[in-house]
């Protein structure tokens, strides 16, 4: 009995129920992620959206998106503002609201306007692509507010921060003077969303870049297809979708909702990156088209079953040339994730066409029948003009890769995988301990913000080849109804580890920040959970 109690001690004296932790209060006019660099005044601004306006440069050639810009940031602080709700409560059973700024030496009066320089916004700019520059100064000072950036994705960044320095005391918008420097830490900063395992409609895509936007995020990585369903509605192969999707016509994507995705992305600064996974993950392929698929045999006949794409066939090779064809014209960024991870070799293993193949053609292991079908794929990717993604199985497996090839380490150990693809000077984007579909109780945002990806044992040469990193949404827990408060706030962990510098590393530090970034987020429509336990968003 005493032993029994004795080891029960640590699980009482932990648990909340008993010593309930205190509430994290939310901070006022922190920014998410935190910027490089922010110097922070006393004096301050009062904001009344009505006498308010971003001024812009008139002779640029980017002039939609700036102004698109001005109109969705204008509407976000003036309902920051408006949130009647809030007025009411401050009226009901609370003490009379004293206009806190009168008289008082440190305010500035009212801010009437956000003064937005960029002096180049050239044509190559109107896509978003990797690596493009996204530094800004933003400047409130006596003298005024100006925002200066060298690319309207600079601009797009410095306007989400302005957005985020504006906090409600009272019922009045406030910005303190306030002056900031600040460039992202990696240049691909990526969200995964899987919409095979379910079906995600598009107005959730849309909320997801604007939550990604108000995060800074730049990549959408759209895991598009896999084994459960092939929900893209291709116009080369529609009987892709016809037959493989969950329902041919409610749970598809198609041609004009991926233009929906990708314009809505464009405007925001966020790139779209489809992957359509190869030759694992391919179920769903088989539904209209079997003979994709490799046959598998038990007790030497076909058991009915479809394995991995199958690697011996030409027509295999013809129909990914094609619909290739059409999905690097559809999907406009230069990059194309093609997957190539965890393939199952039992079907391989027992299939007699693809032993006299691989005898045949001199192949003696199934990792190198996977490369042998991976470099058709690269090749025809290479002959496409496109740049790609894989997954690491790809590096893993020894398949001959261009520089420009960005490997995507997934699994346990990447730390060191990231070690040797580094090694081998290859670029490395990291996810291994940022899985969204992982979960633990509680906020559960600390395990990933406790995670840095450069913490390997490298030369400073191999940690530059680092580029970035992806949070991975998995969908096969989550659909249109959980997806949002799943990803929210815990990708926000992942977004300032992307984002700010090597040394905002204190969760202690972090957790009014973020209470206050999920407040924001719940305000402006993002269906964000509690990330810190009990508490109130006012
Ligand atoms: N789906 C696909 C997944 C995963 C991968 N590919 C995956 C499995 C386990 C973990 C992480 C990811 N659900 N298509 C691997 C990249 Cl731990």
């Amino acid at each position: 009995m005493t032993k029994l109690v004795l080891y029960l001690l640590p699980l009482i004296i932990s648990c909340n129920a008993i010593h309930p932790g205190p509430v994290v209060r939310a901070t006022k006019g922190e920014v998410w992620p935190k910027p490089q660099v922010e110097e922070k005044t006393e004096q301050y601004y009062t904001v009344r959206p009505h006498g308010f306006n971003f001024k812009g440069p008139t002779n640029i050639g980017c002039p939609n998106l700036l102004n698109d810009a001005f109109t969705r940031y204008w509407t976000i602080i003036a309902t920051a503002s408006s949130l009647e709700r809030r007025g009411r409560l401050h009226e009901v059973g609370r003490k009379p609201k004293t206009k806190f700024w009168k008289a008082d030496s440190n305010y500035l009066g009212d801010l009437t306007n956000l003064h937005v320089q960029l002096d180049d916004c050239a044509s190559e700019y109107v896509l978003p692509a990797f690596g493009d520059n996204e530094n800004y100064t933003l400047s409130v000072t006596s003298e005024g507010a100006s925002l200066t950036a060298d690319t309207i994705w600079g601009v797009l960044r410095g306007l989400e921060t302005f957005s985020q320095l504006i906090y409600l005391e009272q019922d009045t918008l406030i910005i303190n003077a306030t002056n900031v420097n600040d460039y992202p830490r990696f240049s691909h900063r990526g969200l995964l969303l899987d919409t095979s395992r379910h079906f995600i409609p598009i107005y959730i895509i849309l909320q997801t870049l604007d939550a990604m936007s108000y995060n800074k995020f730049n990549v959408f990585h759209w895991h598009i297809t896999d084994d459960h369903s092939f929900p893209y509605k291709s116009r080369t192969y529609p009987e892709l979708s016809d037959e493989g999707a969950y329902h041919p016509v409610s749970k598809v994507y198609e041609q004009s909702d991926v233009s929906k995705v990708i314009e809505y992305a464009r405007v925001r600064g966020i790139r779209v990156i489809p992957e359509f996974d190869t030759p694992g993950h391919t179920s769903s392929w088989g539904a209209a088209h079997p003979e994709l698929l490799t046959t598998c045999y038990t007790n030497d006949k076909p058991d009915g079953d479809l394995g991995p794409m199958d690697p011996t066939k030409n027509s295999t090779y013809d129909f990914l040339t094609k619909l290739f064809t059409e999905v690097v014209e559809v999907f406009p960024d230069s990059y194309f994730h093609i997957g190539g991870d965890e393939v199952d070799f039992t079907c391989w293993q027992h299939n007699p066409d693809i032993a006299s193949f691989m005898k045949a053609n001199n192949i003696s292991t199934y990792e190198d029948l996977e490369s042998y079908f991976i470099q058709h794929v690269v090749n025809l990717l290479d002959s496409l003009n496109s740049n790609y993604l894989v997954w690491e199985e790809v590096f893993v497996n020894g398949v001959t890769l261009p520089d420009s090839t960005l490997v995507h380490v997934w699994r346990d150990n990447g730390h060191e995988t990231l070690n040797s693809v580094t090694k081998a000077g290859k670029y490395g984007i990291f996810s291994s301990c940022w899985y969204l579909d992982h979960v633990s109780s509680g906020g559960d945002w600390e395990k990933f913000y406790e995670c840095e990806a450069l913490d390997f044992p490298g030369t400073e040469e191999q940690k530059k080849l680092v580029l970035g990193g992806e949070a991975c949404m998995w969908s096969e827990a989550v659909n249109e109804y959980n997806v949002m408060p799943r990803v929210w706030p815990r990708a926000s962990a992942v977004a300032e580890k992307l984002w700010s510098a090597g040394n905002v590393n204190d969760t202690q530090a972090a957790k009014g920040r973020l209470e206050e970034h999920t407040c924001r987020m719940n305000n402006r429509g993002i269906a964000a959970q509690p990330p810190n336990g009990p508490g109130v968003c006012l």
